[in-house]
């Protein structure tokens, strides 16, 4: 029988029982005291290294990352060095609630992983997780990492602000586009330019490639000069052409990130998480505030006009 309590469950998912990351996995997704207490518990382990897809539905996201696990598991490692033998990877949709018909439809496209005892494939909806999808995809990720998991993708559908934020929670971030997507502007505005470590453009085998490039390196160009210049390639995920040479281009970013540049880049991603959570606890705290009897009598006063809203708020503050 397996366990409910997130501690246990930790124990076990530690020495390699996948139903009880899939039950923390669950937790994580659908918030309360368990979601918590197994984010609490994951918070000890090391990262795995997350590699984040991202890009408009359809481009060939969950193609490529089925090439990817599959070099991922051949190569063991991102320079030579045996640093994982398992890959996590972890389906996002952030614009549906339900992710019934994402969850078949990746599932068939990772069919060859799906029964793979190094490879898991878990798809994420939004449940109630305190603080939505931006806060429950670092919370699996480091449940992945409680697991023994040295290697987490991400994959993220669709083109808006809530895909840039899940994004830019990986380490190496990749924007999956297609021939003819050149819409410079397009990109530029929805984040995409600030997030991408990697772009591809996937689909080559179809016309258009030249411009979207030149588009790409274009963007890039009135972007000014970064530290680090997003690299452009060209795959056809559908007959597993590029992707060892996208693998290197991930391998070479995690080493110009590694070190100092890593800590930084996680700083970083700790403040925008720790900002989030605040914000999604005051919310909460504001949700209790907003109701009851108190909070009913000072809309009465008001109305009576005997305080103004900002005594009111002061005072529901004051009563806290
Ligand atoms: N011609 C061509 N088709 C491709 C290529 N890569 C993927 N496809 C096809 O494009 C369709 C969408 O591929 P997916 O991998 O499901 O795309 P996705 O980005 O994961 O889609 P969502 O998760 O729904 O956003 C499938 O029919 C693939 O077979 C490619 O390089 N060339
Ligand atoms: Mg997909």
């Amino acid at each position: 029988m397996i366990p409910r309590d997130p501690a246990e469950l930790v124990g076990l998912a530690r020495v390699g029982s996948r139903t009880a990351l899939a039950r923390l996995l669950t937790y994580v997704e659908s918030g309360g005291s368990a979601q918590l207490a197994t984010a609490a518990l994951a918070y000890a382990a090391p990262a795995p290294y997350v590699v984040g897809l991202t890009g408009p539905p359809g481009a060939g996201k969950s193609t490529l990352t089925d090439q990817l696990i599959t070099t991922a598991l051949k190569r063991g490692s991102f320079d030579g060095t045996a640093d994982f033998d398992e890959v996590g990877v972890l389906c996002v949709d952030p614009s549906s609630p339900f992710t019934g018909g994402a969850i078949l439809g990746d599932r068939i496209r990772m069919q060859d992983h799906a029964t793979n005892d190094h490879v898991f494939i878990r798809s994420m909806a939004t449940r109630g997780h305190l603080g939505g999808l931006s806060l429950a995809v670092p919370d699996a990720v480091r449940v992945f990492g409680a697991a023994n998991f040295r290697l987490v993708m991400v994959e993220t559908v669709g083109v808006g602000q809530m895909e840039v934020e899940i994004a830019s929670a990986a380490d190496t971030t990749i924007v999956v586009t297609n021939p003819g997507w050149g819409d410079a502007m397009q990109a530029n505005k929805a984040g995409l330019l600030e997030v991408a470590d990697i772009f591809v453009i996937n689909k080559a085998d179809r016309a258009g490639v030249r411009e979207t490039r030149r588009d790409l390196e274009q963007m890039l160009d009135l972007g000014g000069a970064k530290e680090w210049r997003p690299t452009i390639l060209e795959t056809v995920a559908t007959s597993d052409t590029g992707t060892e040479a996208l693998w290197d281009a991930i391998g070479d970013h995690r080493r110009f990130v590694s070190g100092a540049r890593l800590e930084e880049h996680r700083r970083r991603r700790m403040r925008a998480e720790l900002d989030k959570v605040i914000a999604a606890m005051v919310r909460a705290r504001i949700g209790e505030l907003a109701h009851g009897e108190s909070y009913e009598e000072q809309v009465s006063a008001l109305l009576a006009g005997s305080t103004d809203p900002y005594r009111a708020a002061q005072a529901l503050l004051d009563d806290q």
